[in-house]
């Protein structure tokens, strides 16, 4: 039997200076659906997260806070990694760029740049800027209060100093030719023309190594320099894979990535620098590069300055997990920049959850309690009305999934809260409640059919609300081994005969205090 078809993922690594807020949860959460949907979906995944541990970013951040670069590691990695379980990720790794195997593979990929002629020996002079980690060409600088800025706003400085430098120029063809050929590469659409513009302006070599910091990967052969903080954090991707150990299984199996989802703001290291590093190692670029756009709060752009940073802890513990993350996959179309409005999440929270699937589920399950004996009835014949609903339910997946191939996140749930809408129809328009007395096989074909519309729709959002589609399936005794997509669609329908618990509400309201 052939094995399984491969899917890997990975979120950005995210740099240990800032702990994690709303924008880190939100990468990592859009990446946790789209591995648990894979997984369900018949697919050996790799997800991959962790955090970006060198740079002089960070070593000023730590000379800041008083400690040494590894102790700020220490702890803000630990942060993150407490978010990603209170998040319920369901990442298979968690990379830190300052462990050995990520030096290995570092440099590794360096000595084989070299031995391929894209490396060579010179001096830098030009802009930097440390907050972002980036060099910046003068034409692309701004002035603010008559300082000169990086677009992004961030403080430059003039770097003058001995330097690797990678043969960037030499890519652009290649480059161009990899956009065009493989017309995903670069999602959405918008952003492939940005990176392409960017190409057709013209590519300078990029400076790959500094001298005036101490924390970060020493350069092969010559450790008075340190690697630049992107080839060493890309190069993380890689490192989970197994590399340099190309002909190990992992490697042949993962290799390349199907996904590195980013935020736009680091699109450009994601879908330029990086496969040209890649190719010009011989090695695959990853399949796609996915930009999703980014959060701001009731309308403002969150800075720590503002002092309205979100805190996805502490959003969790007042709407609850799944709300959360339902209300931020569904909110906004994946790709464009969001607002997180609390109003809109309660919204979503009280009509999408709590109104729409919750109270279907709620009232349809009770009513099976209270009128069949508390025992899952057998349907009689169906109607055509059972029918139609039935066949829509039946032809979700491909729908859905067809969504997900191209990371339209919102529209996938869209997708299956149109079907819920439908369901409630189909419910209110039987009226079961009035055929207890009148027709109680019908109403016994009614409830059915409407639990195993349930029954499917748990099983669709377990990658968006793992803990409430669990507690869904286990009202209806689902097995454990019965909640994959291969179980959905009319050749496995719901069992009937067996004995429910008392149904509990899945979906609270959500009441502002
Ligand atoms: O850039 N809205 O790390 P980083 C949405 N270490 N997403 C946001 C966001 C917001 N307001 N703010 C941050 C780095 N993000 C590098 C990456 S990868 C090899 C190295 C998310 O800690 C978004 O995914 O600055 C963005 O790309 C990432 O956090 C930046 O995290």
């Amino acid at each position: 039997m052939p094995g399984k078809p491969s899917f890997y993922i990975t979120t950005p690594i995210y740099y240990v200076n800032d702990i994690p807020h709303i924008g880190h949860a939100y990468t990592t959460l859009a990446c946790d659906y789209l591995a648990r949907f894979k997984r369900l979906d018949g697919f050996d995944v790799m997800f991959l997260t962790g955090t970006d541990e060198h740079g002089q970013k960070v070593e000023k951040s730590a000379e800041a806070a008083g400690m040494t670069p590894i102790e700020l590691c220490d702890k803000v990695s630990q942060r993150f990694r407490e978010l990603a379980d209170f998040m319920n990720y369901s990442h298979d790794d968690f990379i830190r760029t300052t462990e050995e195997r990520h030096k290995i593979s570092c440099q590794a990929l360096w000595t084989k740049l070299e031995e391929n002629g894209h490396i060579y020996l010179d001096k830098y002079a030009g802009w930097y800027s440390v907050r972002d980690e980036a060099f910046y060409g003068e034409g692309e600088l701004e002035e603010k209060d008559g300082e000169k800025v990086a677009p992004t706003g961030a403080p430059v400085e003039w770097v003058e100093e001995e330097s690797y430098f990678f043969r960037l120029s030499a890519w652009e063809d290649r480059l161009l030719e990899f956009y065009e050929n493989l017309p995903q590469t670069v999602l959405p659409n918008s952003r492939k023309n940005e990176v392409k513009s960017f190409v057709k302006g013209g590519l300078r070599d990029l400076s790959v190594s500094r001298t005036s910091f101490k924390w970060g990967i020493p350069v092969p052969g010559n450790d008075k320099h340190i690697m630049y903080v992107w080839i060493d954090a890309l190069t993380n991707y890689m490192t989970a894979a197994g590399y340099p150990d190309m002909d190990s299984e992992k490697f042949q199996k993962f290799w390349p990535a199907d996904i590195h989802m980013v935020g736009k703001d680091i699109l450009r290291f994601h879908a330029l620098y990086w496969p040209a590093f890649l190719m010009a190692a011989d090695i695959d670029p990853a399949k796609r590069v996915f930009a999703h756009g980014w959060w701001t709060n009731e309308g403002q752009k969150i800075s720590k300055s503002l002092g309205n940073v979100i805190d996805p802890f502490q959003i969790v513990e007042e709407f609850g997990l799944d709300q959360v993350r339902y209300f931020l996959m569904r909110e906004v179309p994946f790709g464009n920049d969001g607002d997180f409005n609390r109003q809109a999440m309660i919204n979503r929270i009280n009509s999408d959850l709590a109104n729409d699937l919750g109270n279907l589920a709620q009232r349809s399950l009770s009513m099976i309690f209270k009128n069949c004996d508390g025992v899952m009835p057998s349907p009689g014949k169906l109607t055509d009305t059972d029918k139609d609903i039935l066949t829509a339910v039946d032809s979700l997946l491909p729908k859905v999934r067809d969504h997900i191939e191209v990371q339209a996140i919102s529209k996938s749930l869209e997708t299956i809260w149109k079907l819920v809408s439908d369901a409630n129809g189909y419910f209110a328009g039987q009226e079961p409640w009035a055929l207890k007395k009148t027709d109680p096989d019908r109403m016994a074909t009614v409830l059915y059919t409407t639990a195993e519309i349930i029954r499917q729709i748990a099983i669709l959002i377990q990658p968006i609300m793992p803990d409430s589609a669990a507690k869904l399936l286990d009202q209806l005794k689902i097995p454990a081994d019965e909640r994959g997509f291969d179980q959905l669609g009319g050749d496995h329908r719901l069992a009937s005969g067996f004995e429910m618990d008392k149904p509990e509400g899945v979906f609270p309201r959500f009441v502002d205090q």
